[in-house]
């Protein structure tokens, strides 16, 4: 049967992590692997829409993905989480209810990089204080200490960054 497992990225909004999530999706569907991505478009409107951006409501919109990935990969499926996941302990959290098959994948790119990209007028918007509390602004980052992978997007190109992906995946996690 399949191996299951977590794919968690973390990193900055506009740090690409929903963009590289979904095409490492599509490639492993191609290659047989059973996948489902959790982020904020299934996760946040749903399960979570009760949870805002403070600090108590990113812990517990982290610890019920956590728990959903862990139960993706019970299952025998790859979850595929893209939140920001700031806070350390919270992804440390998730990582314990994946037991052992918890990948933690960071998205690196700096502040201005996100900024500069700023896809969705959001780094504007909190810079102009319409947004509170908005992550490498005005609401704190903790980066991995030990992530498994790292990829950084400060200098691959999106196409570069998914292959070091599944690059790790062939390597890490079995079909
Ligand atoms: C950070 C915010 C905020 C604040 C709304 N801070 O680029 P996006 O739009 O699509 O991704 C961001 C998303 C972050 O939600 P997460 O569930 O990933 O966050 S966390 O893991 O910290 O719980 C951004 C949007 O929501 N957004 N307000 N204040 N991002």
């Amino acid at each position: 049967g399949h191996m299951g497992g977590v794919l968690w990225f973390t990193g900055l909004s506009g740090a690409g992590k929903s963009t590289i999530a979904m095409a490492v999706e599509q490639a492993l569907f191609v290659r047989g692997y059973q996948t489902y991505v959790l982020d904020g478009d299934n996760v946040r409107h749903g399960l979570n829409s009760n949870l805002g951006f403070s600090p108590e409501d990113r812990a517990e919109n982290i610890r019920r993905i956590g728990e959903v990935a862990a139960l993706f990969a019970d299952a025998g499926m790859i979850a595929i989480t893209a939140f920001i996941s700031p806070y350390r302990a919270d992804r440390q959290r998730a990582r314990e209810a994946a037991k052992g098959a918890f990948h933690e994948i960071y998205v690196e790119a700096d502040v201005a990089t996100c900024e500069s990209r700023d896809p969705k007028g959001l780094y504007k918007k909190a810079r102009a204080g319409e947004i509170a509390e908005f992550t490498g602004v005005s609401a704190p980052y903790e980066p991995p200490e030990a992530a498994e992978l790292v990829v950084d997007t400060n200098k691959l190109s999106v196409a570069d960054s998914v292959r070091k992906v599944l690059d790790y995946i062939e390597r890490h996690i079995a079909l």
